[in-house]
């Protein structure tokens, strides 16, 4: 008999498809922790093949909660690839490389992004506004770095319709003391003669230096690009997309039209269409830098760092794809 997915694996899997857990980083670690929480509750038979088998179908579950941040599969398969690559003979032995990947997995993704928190401030001038997009735990960490260097003036940050992300942001950053200033994602062009660097962080970057995040980043990318604003992205590398190298889309999640507009409101209209786009795309052109922990690189070196970091997941495709 098949075995059962443990509950708190479940609860996981659920949290990330009702944004409980959200944010492209987050998301990662909570993947590899479900992983490693499948592994230590098996109940099966004690056999490696079984084993493997029951870990499929915890990766397919977690995968499938949301289509668009490839930290997510990307974390699944980081956390799997071991089980493959340790070759273990015994069933302890599967379960102690599950447990020992997914713990490196978030210990590193931790690392990431202190890191590239560190290295972000270091590119802001003194005296700086600076306007973030959505909630992005790396952003954040970044901008309360560049804070304590005592850099910041002021912080504009989007409200982030129609989920609110921004008041995550907000909320944050004031906790860290620094002074947030909250605008409607339709007042960026108004501020942006204000404003000295635009970071955003991403869910999912191609191969070609494109930026996939919350929807409205691109327009924010735009805006500045006009006020020859600098725009920098901050990702770890888990959020390469090796297949992007193939030439497969990004896969864009649409959400409920009622994020937009209330039900009752919808059946009152019932011939009102709602598009609920939850990413964009914001091209090469538009970013100045994309600060990974293994560096700062113009979008256009992406290819660089997908075949630096992701070199075992781009061998995996050239074997038939995941
Ligand atoms: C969140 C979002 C964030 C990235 C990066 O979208 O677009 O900018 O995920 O976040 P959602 P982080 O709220 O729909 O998950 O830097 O925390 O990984």
């Amino acid at each position: 008999t098949e075995q059962e997915v443990p509950s708190k694996v479940i609860e996981i899997a659920e949290g990330i498809k009702t944004m409980r857990i959200r944010g492209a980083g987050r998301i990662a670690r909570a993947a590899a922790e479900a992983l490693k929480i499948a592994a230590l509750e098996y109940g099966g038979v004690k056999e490696v093949s079984s084993f493997k088998k029951y870990m499929g179908k915890v990766a397919d579950l977690l995968i499938a909660t949301r289509p668009t941040a490839v930290s997510l599969p990307n974390a699944v398969m980081y956390v799997l690839a071991s089980l493959h690559r340790a070759n273990p003979r015994t069933f302890e032995d599967a379960v102690n490389a599950v447990v020992f990947s997914a713990e490196k997995f978030i210990n590193e993704s931790i690392n990431a992004v202190k890191i590239i928190a560190e290295t972000a401030a270091k590119r802001i001038r003194e005296n700086s506004t600076i306007l973030t997009h959505c909630h992005s735990s790396v952003a954040v960490s970044a901008i309360t770095e560049a804070y304590k260097l005592g850099r910041l003036v002021k912080v504009y940050s989007t409200e982030t319709r129609p989920f609110f992300q921004g008041r995550i942001t907000a909320k944050q950053l004031l906790e860290n003391g620094v002074p947030v200033v909250q605008i409607p994602d339709s007042a960026v062009r108004y501020v942006m003669h204000e404003v000295d660097h635009v970071i955003i962080g991403a869910d999912t970057v191609a191969s070609n230096g494109a930026v996939v995040n919350k929807i409205g980043t691109s327009q924010v990318a735009l805006a500045a690009k006009e006020a020859r604003v600098r725009v920098y992205v901050v990702a770890e590398t888990y959020k390469f997309s090796p297949t992007t190298l193939i030439g497969e889309p990004v896969p864009i999640e649409f959400r409920d039209p009622a994020e937009i507009v209330p039900e009752s409101w919808l059946r009152n209209h019932p011939r009102v269409k709602v598009l609920n786009p939850s990413f964009d795309v914001t091209p090469p052109e538009y970013i100045d830098a994309i600060i990974t922990e293994i560096g700062v690189i113009p979008p256009q070196a992406a290819i660089l760092v997908l075949m630096e970091r992701l070199g075992w997941a781009l061998d995996k495709i050239k074997q038939g794809g995941f």
